[in-house]
C-alpha cells in the first residue's frame, strides 16, 4: 500500500495513473501544470526527487482532479485489501511450513501428498436414500449406479444403528472364539461355513449361516454348535431378519428400476456372512481378499467404519479406495445380478488390501439366486432388449466352477455368454 501511495504522490506516479483520466478534463499541458501543483513529490530538473507542499487552494479549484484522486485511492485500497487477505493465508501456511524442522517438513510434505493421493484415489460410490426410492429421481439414480459402478451406499434404511452396533460386537465375539469352536460352523453349501486363515489368504477369516430365514434349523445349529449366548442369539436373529428384509426390498427396487415389477426376492437364499481381516504392521500392502466379483445377486455389507481396505476396480483397471460411511450399508452387484439384468447391472470387481494396522470386520447378506430354477434374465427384459445376453444356468454350476478353477472375477460368466 505504501508503495502505491508513494508512487501516486510522486510526479511520475501521478502522471502515469492520472493522465488517462485527466485527459478527459483538459489538455496534457493543463494536466502537467495541475499535477505539479497537486503532487507533494516531484522530480526536479536535475532528476532528483524533492518535496513540495500541497497547495490546498488548487486542490479544491481542480475538482476533476480531486475526483480522479478519490477514484484512484479507492481502487488501490480495495486492491490492497483483496490481496492482503490472501497474502495472510499464504503467509500463515508458508510460515508454519518454513518454521518446522526439515525432517518435520519432509513428513508434512509426504502427508500432504498422500492426502491428495488418497483423495484422488477414492472411488465414487453414489449414495442412495432408501426412504426416497418411491421418487422417480432416486429410482433413476439407483438404476444408474447399478449399471456403473455396480455398487452404492444405502442410507436411511430400516436397520437401527443400535442393532448394527450390537451385531458388530457379536461378530467380534464370534471371531475371538477358539479355532476349534469356530470350526464347528460347518458349511451347509460350499463357502457358507467357517473359513480359517490359509497360506493363500492369511489375513482373511470367515464364518456364515446359510438360508437362516427359510431354515430355522440352520440358525439353531449355528448357535448351539458355537455355544452362542441367548442375548447374542437374539441379536443374530434380529439382524439376520432385518438385513434379509433390506436386501430383498432393495433387490425388488433394483428390479423395478428396470421395469420388472413382479419379481419376489424374499424367497431367494442368502448367506449371513462375517469376515475378519487381521491387519498387522508387517502386512501393510498385502492382500486381504483377492480381486473378485461376488457370485450372487447383491451383497449388502456393513463394512468396517474404522479400518479401511476395500477397493473397487474402475474401467481402466485401477483401484479406488471405498471410504466408509458410518451407519450406511454398501451394496455390491454380483454375477447373478449382472446376468439377471441381462447385462445391465455391473458386477463390480473389488478387493481388500491391508492399508493400516487394526482388525477389519465386514459382514452382511450375500443374496444369492432364485431358490429353484435357473439364473436368467426375466422374459420381459429380454423382450424389451430384443436379445438375451446369457444362456440360463444353475447358480451351483457357477459357484462350483469358481471354486474348482479358482477364477473369481466376472470373466467366469463368459462361458454362458450368448452375445
Ligand atoms: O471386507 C470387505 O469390505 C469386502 C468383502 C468382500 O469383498 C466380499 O465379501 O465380497
Amino acid at each position: 500500500m505504501l508503495v502505491f501511495v508513494f508512487l501516486f504522490f510522486s510526479y511520475p506516479g501521478t502522471y502515469i495513473v492520472l493522465r488517462p483520466i485527466s485527459a478527459l478534463h483538459g489538455t496534457i499541458s493543463e494536466f502537467h501544470a495541475l499535477s505539479m501543483n497537486f503532487t507533494p513529490f516531484k522530480f526536479s530538473k536535475s532528476g532528483l526527487l524533492q518535496w513540495e507542499t500541497i497547495r490546498h487552494g488548487q486542490l479544491f479549484v481542480n475538482s476533476p482532479f480531486l475526483l480522479s484522486l478519490l477514484f484512484c485511492l479507492c481502487f488501490f485500497t480495495s486492491f490492497e485489501l483483496f490481496f492482503s487477505d490472501k497474502a495472510t493465508i499464504i503467509t500463515i501456511n508458508k510460515s508454519s511450513f518454513l518454521h518446522s524442522h526439515p525432517s518435520q517438513r519432509k513428513e508434512q510434505e509426504q502427508e500432504q501428498q498422500s492426502n491428495v493421493k488418497e483423495r484422488e484415489m477414492e472411488a465414487i460410490v453414489p449414495v442412495v436414500d432408501f426412504q426416497r426410492l418411491s421418487e422417480e429421481e432416486e429410482r433413476k439414480k439407483l438404476r444408474k449406479t447399478c449399471e456403473k459402478p455396480g455398487c452404492f451406499r444405502i442410507i436411511n434404511h430400516s436397520i437401527p444403528l443400535t442393532l448394527m452396533a450390537d451385531m458388530k460386537s457379536v461378530v467380534k465375539y464370534l471371531h475371538d472364539l477358539p479355532t476349534e469352536i469356530k470350526m464347528r460352523n460347518k458349511p451347509s453349501v460350499p463357502e457358507s461355513g467357517y473359513r480359517a486363515a490359509m497360506p493363500t489368504s492369511p489375513l482373511y477369516e470367515g464364518m456364515g449361516i446359510y438360508d437362516m430365514h427359510a431354515s430355522p434349523q440352520a440358525f439353531e445349529d449355528f448357535c448351539s454348535n458355537l455355544n452362542v449366548s441367548p442375548r447374542h442369539r437374539q441379536i443374530i436373529k434380529e439382524y439376520g431378519q432385518a438385513i434379509h428384509d433390506l436386501a430383498s426390498n432393495l433387490s425388488q427396487k433394483m428390479a423395478e428400476s428396470l421395469g420388472i415389477m413382479d419379481n419376489d426376492f424374499k424367497d431367494w437364499p442368502f448367506i449371513l456372512r462375517t469376515i475378519k481381516y487381521s491387519f498387522t504392521p508387517d502386512v501393510i500392502g498385502s492382500t486381504g481378499a483377492q480381486l473378485h466379483s461376488d457370485t450372487g445377486f447383491i451383497t449388502l455389507l456393513q463394512d468396517d467404519e474404522h479400518v479401511s481396505g476395500l477397493e473397487m476396480m474402475d474401467d481402466f483397471g485401477s483401484f479406488k479406495a471405498v471410504p466408509p460411511i458410518p451407519g450406511a450399508f454398501l451394496c455390491i452387484v454380483g454375477d447373478v445380478g449382472h446376468v439377471w439384468s441381462n447385462g445391465k447391472f455391473w458386477n463390480a470387481r473389488h478387493r481388500v488390501i491391508c492399508k493400516e494396522t487394526g482388525t477389519r470386520y465386514s459382514f452382511g447378506a450375500f443374496m444369492l439366486s432364485p431358490r429353484d430354477g435357473n439364473v436368467e434374465a426375466p422374459k420381459k427384459l429380454v423382450e424389451v432388449d430384443h436379445v438375451q445376453r446369457y444362456r440360463p444356468f444353475k447358480y451351483e454350476d457357477l459357484r462350483d466352477f469358481r471354486i474348482t478353477t479358482g477364477k473369481r472375477d466376472g470373466e467366469v460368466l463368459d462361458q454362458y455368454r450368448i452375445c
